[in-house]
């Protein structure tokens, strides 16, 4: 718009003046005109009346007078006429007029003394009037009086108005005319060109690589096409041969890593960017408290720790909420941005939603409903119709947005979560061609409990679109094998473990998730560093410390974790002032009741053993609760002697796996609860039942007390489950099943 008025305005501009310099000579010409017509009307009024009035006065016939100077009083317009003596006096005067008689007139005189006749202009009353005066004398031009006809001019004003009026139409007409035509030209000769140059290479992106670009001209446009077009070609060229390359690649390497997924990823989906959705985004801009100024955070969250290294090595789009209170000022005109930030490697697609939607959604129905009904951890899941209708309508807001996003060929969608249950059905109502995999984070309970959902049935339609299902474990996918065949007319097929529902076929296979292990990294100087801080700040110099991280979440064993700690220190109380329990706690739905109750527990529980042990400036608990970013975290992993993980039932626990990948020194103890995804592959953990709190608090003292080698062994294995079985194998091994059902 902006650049479309830079355009037009000028011409507005000189068009505008040049009108009215134009009108401005025509009124003036037509005022003289009019004045002048005027003029030479009253005087030969005026001399044709000097006749009648000489033998008026000379016959002092003051009823002729009267008579004569009265046949003006009904003609049309404002007119008159006075007959004077010579002396100057009124003899006759129209009646209208009557209070003429009293005003200055100064000219009389001149005209009697002169015998020269005058017209003049003359404001009388509220009217602009004209006066011809001429002198009436005899046959030896003595002087016998005057006669003076009076006009009045406004109807000229009136017709200069008129004229004003008329010709500020026309300059409106002609300006509205001239916008019309120059908005129809710029059409015509810059928009649509543009447009259709800005479809053809939108269709390029999406993947119609065939067609030529549509401007044909050689003008400077038709330049600017065939520049894009060879950037086209040559990415097209790029494209193809990295895909080639990577093709080959993939037969040599052995080791999972962050090259050899993107070479799976080229390979097999070529050029189609890998499409990923997922509630929680990666990359989320906040104001800061203190500062007042908008920061860049890493959510605390286990999807965004394993999806963001798959997209920094692949590249492709990231769909999720922009939830961050400065989110919007980062993003271009489409809501993308790159990220990560100042090292862009993968767009970030930020999908706006009102606080209501939030409410039901999210709070609502995916946490307060879907969340407790796929943990056991004893809380009762809340289904209000209200929030399943907000679901319903978020999951199809998201659903346009990825819609958008999709190439015109062989697209591939990787939805995250419990969030986006039936994203994949109104997915592939507008693409049935779109290859789709769910991955879910969390545990899938028995059909028993599933079926305490009154959405049950459209849950698991919703679900049943994908093409792939995968869970952290066997026993999740066992479950909602079971929960399908018993709530759904559907088939499963337990060879290939699937279900066939209405001739479509839905894959459900486990992909335990893990973290990007760096197992040959080691400490750096800043982190050393910062662990020396920690140990400084927190006065661990010589003690052992344990530690947890996680989301403030009942389902993570927090409480629990705090009375083991109290119960170890109580029967063990030679670690008095000798052992220091760290957590890191960030807090997390914190509108929900739930959560805010969980909290306000924490926080008083920890204070009560605290006091308990209270001895000097030793604490057993310390307890930060914030948000830590990753960088953060590091050397909280590196100086732990321990790490507790607590959970009361967890998909997987990432927090586990980030532990012992940060472990080089393999000094380390980790103590898992057998309640969590990753305890099926890290047995060599120390594993615990966290309801059994005595149990639980000697698991402590066993770690705190295992000889150095037994660290070592236990440690070394884990790492090697963990370094092998890393994020890039789950996302390749996810990205290869989803593939080869395509080719079948
Ligand atoms: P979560 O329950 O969120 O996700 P979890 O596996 O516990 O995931 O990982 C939490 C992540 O948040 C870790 O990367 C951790 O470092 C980070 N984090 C924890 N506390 C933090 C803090 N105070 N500040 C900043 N970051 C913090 C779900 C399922 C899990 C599953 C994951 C991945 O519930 O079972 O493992 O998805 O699939």
């Amino acid at each position: 718009m902006k650049r479309l008025l830079i355009f037009i305005l000028p011409i507005l501009i000189i068009v505008a003046i040049g009108f009215t310099v134009f009108g401005i000579m025509q009124i003036r010409f037509t005022e003289e005109k009019l004045m002048d017509d005027l003029r030479r009307k009253a005087k030969s009024v005026a001399e044709g009346v000097e006749f009648s009035a000489k033998a008026i006065i000379i016959n002092n016939d003051l009823r002729y007078a009267n008579r004569m100077v009265e046949s003006f009083q009904r003609r049309e317009r404002l007119q008159g006429c006075v007959i004077y003596d010579k002396e100057g006096k009124v003899l006759a005067i129209t009646e209208r007029f009557s209070d003429w008689e009293h005003t200055e007139k100064p000219y009389i005189q001149d005209v009697l003394t002169n015998k020269i006749s005058r017209g003049a202009m003359k404001i009388f009353k509220d009217y602009s009037l004209y006066t011809y005066i001429i002198p009436v004398t005899d046959d030896e031009n003595n002087i016998l009086g005057i006669v003076e006809v009076i006009y009045d001019t406004s109807y000229v004003f009136t017709t200069m108005a008129d004229l004003w009026k008329r010709l500020s139409i026309i300059l409106i007409s002609l300006l509205v005319l001239i916008v019309l035509i120059m908005l129809l030209i710029q059409r015509q000769i810059f928009i649509l060109p543009v447009i259709r140059l800005t479809e053809w290479f939108q269709h390029f992106q999406q993947g119609e690589t065939e067609n030529a670009h549509p401007i044909k001209g050689k003008d400077e446009l038709g330049k600017l096409a065939s520049e894009v077009e060879q950037v086209a070609l040559n990415l097209r060229i790029a494209r193809k041969v990295v895909t080639e390359k990577a093709a080959e690649r993939l037969q040599k390497e052995e080791l999972w890593t962050e090259a050899k997924l993107r070479d799976l990823i080229h390979a097999r989906l070529g050029e189609n960017a890998l499409i990923v959705v997922s509630n929680r985004e990666p990359y989320m801009h906040v104001i800061d408290d203190i500062t007042g100024q908008p920061k860049c955070i890493r959510p605390a969250s286990g999807v965004v720790t394993a999806i963001d290294p798959i997209l920094r090595a692949c590249g492709g789009t990231w769909v999720a909420h922009g939830s961050g209170n400065a989110d919007s000022k980062f993003v271009n005109s489409k809501d993308k941005l790159g990220v990560p930030p100042g090292d862009n490697r993968y767009i970030l697609k930020r999908v706006w939603l009102t606080k209501e939607e939030e409410e039901g959604y999210y709070y609502g129905f995916a946490n307060e409903g879907l969340w407790p009904l796929c943990h056991i951890t004893h809380t009762r899941p809340m289904f209000r119709e209200s929030d399943w209708q907000m679901y319903k309508k978020v999951n199809q807001k998201f659903a346009d947005s990825v819609l958008t996003e999709l190439p015109s060929r062989n697209p591939f969608v990787f939805i995250q979560d419990y969030h986006f249950m039936l994203l994949a059905g109104m997915v592939k109502e507008k693409r049935p061609d779109a290859k789709i995999a769910l991955f879910w984070h969390i545990p899938w309970p028995n059909p028993e409990v599933f079926s305490t959902c009154p959405y049950q049935k459209q849950i698991l339609e919703g679900m049943l679109a994908c093409d792939l299902i995968g869970f952290h474990v066997q026993s999740h996918c066992n479950n909602f094998l079971e929960t399908a065949n018993k709530l759904l007319e559907s088939r499963i097929d337990t060879e290939k473990f699937s279900v066939v529902r209405s001739g479509k076929e839905t894959l459900v296979k486990a992909f335990p998730i893990s973290v990007d292990c760096d197992i040959t990294g080691n400490i750096t100087k800043v982190e050393s560093e910062q662990i020396d801080k920690i140990r400084g700040e927190f006065e661990l110099e010589g003690k052992i410390v344990a530690l947890g991280v996680d989301r403030i979440d009942y389902t993570k064993g927090l409480i629990e974790r705090m009375l083991a700690v109290d119960r170890f220190i109580e029967k063990n109380p030679q670690y008095k002032n000798k052992f220091v329990f760290i957590q890191l706690a960030a807090p997390s739905r914190t509108h929900i009741k739930h959560y805010h109750d969980l909290m306000n527990e924490i926080d008083e529980l920890v204070e009560k053993k605290n006091w308990k042990y209270s001895q000097g400036r030793w604490r057993p608990i310390v307890y930060l609760k914030r948000h830590f970013s990753p960088e953060e975290i590091k050397p909280f992993y590196a100086l732990a002697d321990i790490c507790i993980v607590s959970s009361l039932h967890d998909g997987m626990n990432l927090v586990a796996k980030e532990y012992v990948a940060s472990k080089n020194s393999l000094n380390g103890v980790l103590i898992l609860s057998r309640f969590t995804g990753a305890a099926r592959e890290l047995i060599d953990a120390v594993q615990i039942n966290p309801y059994a709190i005595e149990e639980f608090s000697d698991a402590i003292k066993l770690a705190v007390e295992m000889p150095a080698e037994e660290k070592k062994k236990r440690m070394k294995s884990m790492r090697k489950i963990v370094s092998e079985n890393n994020v890039y194998r789950w996302a390749g091994n996810i990205i290869t099943e989803l593939t080869a059902l395509e080719k079948a």
